[in-house]
């Protein structure tokens, strides 16, 4: 194993005669997918055909890890190698945020453009746009994924459910109108176009909780915006949009070695996938959405064939965080569910300290170098950098990903063991931990947040008191075992605080 990986790193550390074998990477990020969505991962009562053939291909991962419970510090992490929560202003971000993440410093987009890849985003980004003075949507909006090591983009800004809503590609909003500028505000109403709770009679879909400020697309949105009518995006069509960039993109560069991330709205509100896929998948808006997510990676999988990339393409397939069923609109996600369990056997969901606030799936396929079948390796997302660096014999700046650990022998199934500690985010913070011959542990630092959202019908893990769960047999964390081990709870916090204090 050593010797392989000694040569894939010697031909890959940029001898030019081999330069055309480097492998490609598409890494695949859904939007709220949770860890029982896939059949891959158990679901019965949807099916997801073109993931399924992608695990089948490879590797499978049980105990893979977004940093976060929410997009924005999930987003931060995989893209710096730093835990969102070592830097304020991490939290999930408003539409007309201002860039988070500092141009010069090493990220993930930079190892692969340093290695001398072309660099593609496509997708949600929902890590700010521009400078302190947030993004000038009717100019340049910059900086953006272009001064972080992206050579292209083609993304939306936040999320489907804030304004404004339009593509950015490159530094330009698409389809803009100059004559008609979109004006966007955060704070108060701006314009005259009717909002969801002025004018819940023009609403396509109602919102349940939130998203009743300005109507785009009979869509109640977060945030009010004006202007920028021909930019506007078609929810519907979001999937067929983004899809058809990852598709160009790759094919533009398949002469070249290429870095696709492709950040897919799916499934995350408002679903409103496309005719084609409506009612098709039986339980609501987000199975449909689920349906369409798979057919999103079916096409990317049909046109590495289609174009003989495959084999020399790592895939890969992960989440931001865990899954939602009612994320604030009436799109009948709840009363269709159907018996589908979108976290599996987890317990909590997105927002939560639980389990499946973060743990998601994880797949990665490179024919002939990334071992088939499953594995039980921790993972984290933060550590995408490290691998990928090791991989292309880059060096990166510690200090500025001071998380991110070469554990790239796990991620090619090659090494069984993994991270040695999870550190989990949901406010508070909680880490598992695996010893050799020991249970997977698991302990959740005291909180005094809510422990429950209503609106959201999420058990979001804050307890006053010191949690601790033995995952091995208990993996829906039913059984708080702390009183039983206050040596093991003492030890876990110890690992935690010197971890956050590093
Ligand atoms: C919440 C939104 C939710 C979703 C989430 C971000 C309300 C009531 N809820 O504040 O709908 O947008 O933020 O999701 O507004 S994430 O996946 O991007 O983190
Ligand atoms: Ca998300």
């Amino acid at each position: 194993m050593i010797n392989k990986l000694l040569i894939i790193s010697l031909f890959l550390s940029g001898v030019g005669v081999f330069a055309q074998q480097r492998p490609n990477v598409v890494l695949i990020y859904a939007d709220d997918l949770g860890y029982g969505d896939l059949s891959c991962y158990g679901a019965t009562k949807v099916k997801t055909p073109n993931i399924d053939r992608l695990a089948s291909q490879g590797l499978r991962f049980k105990n893979a890890y977004a940093t976060a419970a929410t997009c924005t510090p999930s987003r931060y992490s995989l893209m710096t190698g730093e835990y969102a929560w070592r830097q304020k202003g991490t939290g999930i971000a408003p539409g007309n945020a201002s860039l988070i993440i500092k141009p010069g410093r090493s990220t993930l987009p930079g190892v692969f453009k340093s290695a001398g890849y072309q660099t593609g985003a496509v997708g949600k980004w929902h890590l700010g746009l521009g400078g302190p003075e947030g993004p000038n949507w009717n100019g340049e909006v910059k900086p953006g994924p272009l001064e972080l090591g992206f050579t292209n983009s083609y993304i939306m800004a936040a999320t489907g459910d804030r304004v404004p809503c339009v593509y950015v590609e490159n530094h330009r909003v698409v389809n803009l109108d100059p004559k008609d500028p979109i004006q966007v505000d955060y704070k108060q109403k701006i314009g005259d176009w009717p909002t969801g709770s002025e004018n819940p009679e023009k609403l396509k879909m109602k919102h349940s909780h939130g998203h009743d400020m300005t109507i785009v697309n009979g869509v109640g949105r977060i945030g009010w915006m004006t202007g920028g009518k021909a930019a506007l995006w078609k929810d519907e069509d979001m999937a067929d949009v983004f899809t058809s960039q990852a598709v160009k993109f790759i094919e533009a560069n398949q002469k070249k070695p290429f870095f696709l991330f492709f950040a897919t709205h799916d499934v995350h509100v408002p679903r409103v996938p496309h005719p084609r896929f409506v009612g098709k998948s039986g339980l609501g808006a987000r199975g449909d959405a689920l349906l369409e997510f798979d057919w999103e990676v079916g096409e990317v999988l049909k046109t590495l064939d289609r174009l003989g990339l495959a084999n020399n393409t790592i895939v890969m397939l992960s989440s931001d965080n865990g899954p939602v069923v009612d994320d604030g609109y009436q799109d009948q996600a709840v009363e269709k569910l159907g018996g589908h369990k979108p976290a599996g056997p987890l317990r909590g969901g997105k927002y939560s300290a639980f389990e499946a606030g973060t743990r998601v799936p994880l797949l990665i396929r490179w024919p002939g170098q990334v071992k088939v079948g499953v594995s039980e390796a921790p993972i984290s997302q933060v550590d995408f950098l490290a691998d990928f660096a090791t991989l292309l014999g880059q060096t990166f700046n510690q200090a500025d990903s001071p998380d991110s650990e070469n554990q790239l022998n796990a991620l090619l199934g090659h090494d069984p063991t993994g991270r040695s500690v999870i550190v989990e985010h949901a406010g508070t913070l909680s880490i598992v931990q695996k010893k050799p011959g020991e249970a997977r542990w698991k302990y959740i630092e005291p909180s005094n947040g809510e422990s429950y959202s209503k609106n959201t019908n999420t058990e979001l893990g804050n307890n006053p008191k010191p949690q601790l769960y033995n995952l091995t047999d208990d993996i829906g964390e039913k059984k708080n075992v702390a009183d039983l081990h206050p040596d093991r709870v003492q030890q876990m916090k110890q690992q935690l605080d010197k971890i956050r204090n590093k």
